[in-house]
């Protein structure tokens, strides 16, 4: 892993309908992060958090669809494209805290430019596969992972003038366990390599994550981990917008995060959607940050 990382901020919460996890990328400050990273030997260059623009009501319909706050939103992930691309010209690993995960739009298409099959590991409770018309929301944070296949709104698929941004076969997702219907569809389509919480109970994390590495390594130039707090058990990480029982634990996640780090694989990451107004101590922050403390090469042997 390279020993430069530009953190960035991203204190969106306008992709999703409840106010907190805006406060996401302080909580995760707040953790530790940046010690965390220095007591690792890494050059931390901290760019702060982007500027989000609330708009005047609640919610802002734009465009006459069904998407939530979608203007802010393509404000918000253009410039959060434009940063980090900035920063791997400067050769640094972009560190990026969120915020809701709709702001993995920004940060796959400001690191995608750089790879011609660049992979992305998603971990999470969800697919993040909706469009406009499959959404049961119109939350846009439900449908980054299909944006960057080029699939949804086409202001959203061409942020930073390109679609798309990663291709199916060079995508898995682990600890899927709610899934909407045009998801399924999705997956089934383009033939998307999914763990969910069945495989990782019937084989293992160390399995599902070797399968993963393996799948990834031959066939990508990159890998960007974009990890949604809510893959986590909310009993362990109880602060997330949208909890789903029955998820990965603290242990599993952090064999997950060493076994990635030993791939040395990863050329981006992200941790979204902490909420701190629904978390319990700061815990899940914490989770968050132990959880980066692993994956860039923390291990008590
Ligand atoms: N699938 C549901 C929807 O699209 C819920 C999505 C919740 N998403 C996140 N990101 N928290 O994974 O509305
Ligand atoms: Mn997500
Ligand atoms: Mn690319
Ligand atoms: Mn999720």
């Amino acid at each position: 892993m390279k020993k430069k990382i530009s953190m960035i901020g991203v204190p969106m919460d306008l992709g999703q309908s409840r106010r907190g996890v805006d406060m996401g990328p302080s909580a995760i400050r707040y953790a530790g992060a940046i010690e965390k990273l220095q007591e690792l030997k890494y050059e931390i260059h901290d760019l702060g958090d982007i500027p989000i623009n609330r708009p005047d009501q609640k919610i802002n319909y734009n465009d006459g669809t069904n998407l939530k706050n979608l203007d802010q939103v393509i404000e918000a992930n253009d410039q959060l494209a434009r940063m980090i691309d900035e920063e791997i010209q400067k050769d640094r690993f972009p560190l990026i805290l969120g915020g809701d995960h709709s702001i993995a739009i920004g940060t796959l298409a400001g690191t995608s430019k750089y790879y011609e099959n660049l992979g992305v590991i998603w971990y999470d409770a969800h697919g993040d596969l909706n469009t406009g018309e499959t959404s049961p929301s119109g939350n846009i944070h439900g449908m980054p992972l299909a944006v960057s296949l080029g699939i949804g709104h086409e202001k959203l698929t061409n942020i930073f003038g390109y679609a798309p941004k990663v291709k199916p076969e060079n995508i898995v997702i682990v600890g899927a366990r709610s899934l909407d219907p045009g998801e399924r569809e999705l997956i089934r389509e383009k033939g998307i390599k999914v763990f969910t919480m069945h495989e990782i109970d019937r084989n293992g994390m160390a399995y599902v994550m070797e399968e993963t590495i393996n799948y990834l390594k031959n066939k990508t130039d990159g890998v960007h981990l974009s990890l949604d707090l809510d893959g986590l058990d909310p009993t362990e990480a109880p602060g997330v917008g949208t909890p789903v029982m029955g998820g990965m634990t603290y242990r599993e996640s952090h064999l997950a995060m060493e076994m990635l780090a030993d791939s040395d694989l990863l050329t981006s990451a992200e941790f979204v959607e902490v909420n701190p107004i629904l978390d319990e101590k700061n815990k899940t922050a914490d989770m968050a940050v132990g959880l980066m403390g692993s994956l860039f090469g923390e291990k008590l042997k």
